[in-house]
């Protein structure tokens, strides 16, 4: 059985919510000298479309507009609700300001009705009973596979995917923090909807969390998602998880999988999800601040756009620090994410049957070509959030 190995961080930089008034004092300044530099460097028409998160020039990606063209796409399109974009990870801190006005609510285990043999009101969030008969109880905001026990017909305790670990919370941001609500940062798709689904387990075995990760694709295609998230991987072809990812396929749901942190060509050496032959895959290399694809990316004829995915500045958990940076192809497939949640957003007439296909082609022929990406992914490009919304 392989190993599903998620991206652990190489770098974590925690900015730790600083109580001391002389430190907190140094961070103002630090601030304010960044956000002049930023400022310089967009013309007047960008500026007048920035979003008012204040920590968004925290993250090289947004100081350059060239870096993905999210200012520039941001004119035209700012995400939707309706978009459901599913986060297969370490869970999300949903109690995180940032996430939670973007978190996806399962219609069925929301609201409120009086209980016929009590006589009081319930909410069918926390009533421990499955409301939409789908096999599980109070999953209003995803499931956490790790923790659920689950019987013939019924999964209990499985209805808080909390991320102790800080890497799908770090996605979740990237992809869809709240966008121009006066705090932070902003995710690529400032609106969204976030389906929390929580497989890895750092303390479980591989077998373990390659088994809950295929429970996790097959609850993201069978409620809902549009878009799957998929920052992790691994060496061996999975029948099981091969099929799920075909439904989704049928079904137009995209999947966006890293290529990997190993630094080689995955065409010698398979990763998957990324070298499924599906056509609703759209796998990501991750680039340093000089456009060059980062030492430890995997690359190759199956990669097929890259995007910033080093040292990028996201959110964590609150306590974890709230925010910080982490790098990896990991960080670059939420940006691609984010990407084709507002393409989905700009065309909601492609929902169902052919919409991977078509966003997937919009991205990968919208990229800006890079000498060093020649030979390495299929596009021999990176993304551009505007070009893929023209
Ligand atoms: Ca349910
Ligand atoms: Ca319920
Ligand atoms: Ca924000």
């Amino acid at each position: 059985m392989k190993l599903k190995l998620i991206f652990i961080l190489d770098l974590l930089i925690v900015t730790a919510s600083l109580t001391l008034g002389l430190q907190g004092w140094k961070v103002g300044v630090k601030q304010a000298h960044a956000v002049w530099s930023w400022k310089q460097s967009q013309t007047s028409e960008l500026l007048a479309n920035i979003p008012n998160d204040p920590d968004l020039n925290k993250s090289w990606v947004f100081e350059n507009n060239d870096n993905i063209d999210a200012l520039s796409a941001w004119k035209i399109q700012r995400g939707s609700r309706n978009i459901v974009v599913a986060i297969v990870d370490t869970g999300v801190d949903k109690n995180h300001p940032e996430i939670n006005s973007n978190l996806w609510k399962n219609a069925g285990e929301t609201g409120a009705y009086i209980d016929s043999q009590s006589g009081k009101i319930k909410y069918k969030e926390n009533d421990g009973v499955d409301n939409d008969h789908n096999g599980y109880a109070d999953d209003v905001y995803g499931w956490d596979f790790t923790q659920d026990k689950c019987g013939d017909k019924l999964c209990i305790l499985g209805a808080e995917p909390q991320d102790e670990h800080g890497h799908g919370t770090h996605v979740a941001g990237i992809i869809g923090a709240a966008g121009n609500n006066g705090q932070g940062i902003s995710g690529i798709s400032p609106q969204v909807s976030l389906m929390i689904l929580k497989y890895y387990d750092t303390h479980a075995s591989g077998a373990d969390n390659l088994k809950n990760s295929i429970r996790a694709l097959r609850y993201a295609v069978e409620h809902g998602a549009h878009i799957i998230n998929y920052s992790g991987g691994g060496p061996q072809f999975v029948k099981e998880e091969f099929e799920i990812l075909k439904q989704a396929e049928r079904k137009g749901i995209l999947v966006v999988a890293a290529a990997g942190n190993e630094g080689e060509d995955i065409e010698k050496q398979q990763y998957y999800p990324a070298s499924y032959e599906l056509n609703n895959i759209l796998s990501v290399a991750s680039l340093n601040q000089k456009d060059e694809l980062s030492s430890s990316s995997n690359y190759g004829g199956k990669v097929d756009v890259a995007a910033p995915g080093e040292n990028i500045y996201s959110t964590l958990p609150l306590n974890k620090g709230k925010y910080g940076s982490m790098t990896g192809t990991s960080q670059a497939t939420a940006f691609v994410t984010g990407i084709a949640a507002l393409v989905l957003a700009q065309n909601q007439d492609w929902v169902g049957h052919g919409a991977a296909r078509r966003i997937k082609s919009k991205i990968t022929h919208s990229v800006r070509k890079l000498e060093a990406l020649k030979d390495k992914v299929i596009s021999s490009g990176k993304v551009s959030a505007v070009s893929a919304l023209q």
